[in-house]
């Protein structure tokens, strides 16, 4: 059986954190203790995302948290950071959800929306009483979204949304979408309620990944959305790729959580589990495996405290982000790989978490930019020289 938390903090970095700070990781700590761990594996196993914790996730502040005014909780992006990174201890569905919600649509329209979209919008979001999605990748164009082949035409006091998007976190849940098309060939961002005549969304079934978490396909066909709808600053690809460094930073801290959740049980298997008459912490080889796990998750975190400060800053730059993204995914993957390993054949089932956190970390890897797309930001800004194409 999957023994409690015991969370590595081995440069003591608690010491550099606030007592607010601290407060708040507790809060949610204790509510994934309470709330997520006791589910969660039935959720994954039947395929379904626990939307009846969305309330108390709300009110606990914690959708938007790092956005100031709108009924949000204005929290500094260390807190928010260890909000994301509790949530995905407890599993990356739920730390997607917020992320979404959050960091995509509430970011989306706080940032490039009007004072009169802002009202409408984020004080429902922030109670949790409007569910988002964020509609960037179509089936064609996940990598490369600047091809994208959503269309959007004027007519009269509506524009008209035609084409599909695929992969959508939150999407068949969703009040709301925050949905990225064409206007004469330039990107231009809309917010698409349910019911709008033309919008229908559908469920993807069968993901061994992410399973507690809902993805969807949007479909736009002849979909009249109101003027009004259209966010006033979501314009060119820029526009679209600027919402995604509030996600990819969340990210950053999410992994962590993940990567903790597999050492802690990993290291506690290993002293309790007997092989050739001692427990398997006591060969080399385990604790080599040890040794690397603990050592990156240190450096990761003190990456994600860093970038959490730069941003605080504002001196975070979109590829600073991009590093913490990709290190912190990867390290985290082969975290969950090693902690696995260690916990042998116990490893392949959910009993423990480690092979859920694996298998949801490979989705994590993919999306909101794949760990090679992130090569190659950091390629182009180390030489000045774009490798994409
Ligand atoms: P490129 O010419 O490089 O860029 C166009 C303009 O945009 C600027 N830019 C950014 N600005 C702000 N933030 C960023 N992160 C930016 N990245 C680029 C860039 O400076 C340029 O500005 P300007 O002034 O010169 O016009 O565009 P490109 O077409 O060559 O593409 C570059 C590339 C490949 C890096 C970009 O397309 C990319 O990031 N692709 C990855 C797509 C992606 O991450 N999709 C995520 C979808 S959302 C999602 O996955 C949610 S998962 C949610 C969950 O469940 O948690
Ligand atoms: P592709 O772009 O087809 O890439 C396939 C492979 O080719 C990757 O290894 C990639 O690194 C590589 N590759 C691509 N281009 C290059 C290149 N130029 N050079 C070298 N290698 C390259 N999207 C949203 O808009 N909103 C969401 O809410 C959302 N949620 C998601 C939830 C889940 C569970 C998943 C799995 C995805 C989600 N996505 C979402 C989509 C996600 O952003 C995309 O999957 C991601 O951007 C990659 O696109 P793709 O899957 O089409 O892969």
């Amino acid at each position: 059986m999957s023994s409690p938390f015991e969370p590595p903090d081995y440069y003591l970095l608690d010491d550099v954190l606030t007592e607010e700070e601290k407060l708040i990781r507790k809060s949610v700590r204790d509510f994934v203790d309470a709330r997520v761990i006791p589910i969660i594996a039935s959720c994954f196993r039947e395929e379904r995302f626990p939307a009846e914790l969305v309330p108390e996730i709300a009110a606990m502040g914690l959708l938007g948290a790092n956005i100031d005014g709108y009924g949000c909780a204005g929290l500094g992006n260390v807190a928010y950071g260890l909000v994301l990174q509790e949530l995905e201890r407890g599993d990356s569905g739920l730390r997607s959800f917020v992320s979404v919600q959050g960091a995509l649509v509430m970011s989306a329209i706080h940032e490039l929306g009007s004072e009169e979209q802002k009202e409408r919008w984020l004080p429902r979001l922030a109670r949790g009483e409007l569910i988002g999605c964020f509609g960037l990748t179509e089936p064609d164009f996940g990598s490369n979204p600047g091809g994208l082949q959503t269309q959007a035409r004027r007519d009269g006091k509506h524009y008209v949304l035609a084409g599909n998007k695929m992969w959508i976190t939150n999407g068949s849940i969703a009040d709301l979408a925050v949905v990225w098309a064409k206007e004469s060939g330039r990107i231009a961002g809309f917010v698409v309620e349910k019911g709008t005549p033309g919008y229908s969304t559908s469920l993807q079934k069968g993901k061994w990944s992410l399973r507690a978490s809902v993805t969807s396909e949007l479909h736009l066909q002849d979909c009249r959305v109101p003027a009004e709808n259209r966010l006033p600053k979501a314009e060119g690809l820029k526009a679209a790729l600027s919402c995604l460094n509030h996600a990819r930073a969340g990210i950053a801290w999410g992994a962590l959580g993940g990567a903790m959740a597999c050492y802690s049980e990993a290291l506690q298997y290993a002293k309790t589990r007997i092989q050739f008459g001692k427990p398997i912490a006591g060969f080399q080889l385990v604790q080599a495996k040890l040794a690397d796990m603990l050592t990156e998750i240190t450096k990761g975190q003190l990456l994600a405290h860093r970038l959490a400060v730069l941003r605080d800053q504002g001196k975070a730059r979109p590829e600073v982000v991009s590093l913490a993204k990709r290190n912190n995914v990867a390290m985290a993957l082969e975290v969950a790989r090693s902690a696995r390993d260690i916990l042998g054949a116990n490893g392949i089932t959910d009993e423990y978490c480690v092979g859920r956190h694996m298998a949801n970390l490979e989705s994590v890897k993919t999306y909101e930019g794949t760990h090679d797309i992130h090569t190659l930001i950091l390629g182009q800004d180390i030489t000045g020289i774009a490798a994409f194409t």
